[in-house]
């Protein structure tokens, strides 16, 4: 499918906000992609895509893993709004006709990030943070500047964020989004002196 394609079909399967907001990563993934040297149209597609079943209810998202085979981890089964990443990644692929392995890992691994992305997996996961649409939050200013001067910056930074904003809510951290905060901690610190 091309972008039209999709767009269209996307429409019937997403609220009104949650189009918009799919519009927004899809703009900010293609801008970030320029900025980085990564392919345009994999960050359009990602950014449209990466979303595609988060309406979708708990129990479709279950039924859509068991038919695939796709097994879940513990924390998944217990936090369901983290299903849509891995649920996205399934139906990118099988109702959108996504065949590139690094389009459906972007979006298989957006929520929570992971050790060692790779460029598109790592501007899928800021541009869902700093999109236009997304609310006023504090920090927002400071990620969309190293969403264009630093990824890795901008990753710790963001993730790093994330654990401490789930620790202040006393909401449980998967073990994914502690690990790509402690990964782009020592990553940065890497090129630093
Ligand atoms: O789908 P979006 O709302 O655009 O954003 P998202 O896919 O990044 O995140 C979905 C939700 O998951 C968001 O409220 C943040 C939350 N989240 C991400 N990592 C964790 C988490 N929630 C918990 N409890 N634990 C995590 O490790
Ligand atoms: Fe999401
Ligand atoms: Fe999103």
């Amino acid at each position: 499918m091309n972008l039209d394609e999709i767009k269209s079909e996307l429409r019937l399967h997403l609220s009104e906000e949650r189009y918009c907001h799919t519009l927004g990563v899809m703009y900010t993934a293609g801008v970030m992609a320029l900025c980085h040297g990564a392919v345009l149209s994999d960050a359009l597609t990602a950014g449209l895509l990466h979303d595609c079943t988060k309406d979708l209810s708990e129990a479709q998202q279950r039924a859509l893993c068991a038919r695939e085979g796709v097994s879940l981890t513990s924390f998944e089964k217990n936090n369901p709004k983290l299903l849509h990443s891995k649920t996205g990644a399934i139906e990118a692929g099988s109702r959108y006709g996504v065949t590139d392995e690094d389009v459906l890992n972007a979006i298989r691994f957006h929520t929570t990030g992971r050790a060692g992305m790779s460029k598109l997996e790592k501007i899928l996961f800021i541009a869902d943070f700093i999109e236009p649409g997304r609310k006023n939050l504090k920090i927002l200013p400071e990620a969309r500047q190293y969403a264009f001067t630093d990824l890795d910056e901008c990753i710790y930074f963001i993730s790093n964020n994330l654990c401490r904003y789930l620790q202040s809510t006393n909401e449980p951290i998967d073990n994914r989004t502690i690990e790509t905060a402690r990964f782009y901690e020592k990553e940065r610190s890497r090129w630093q002196k």
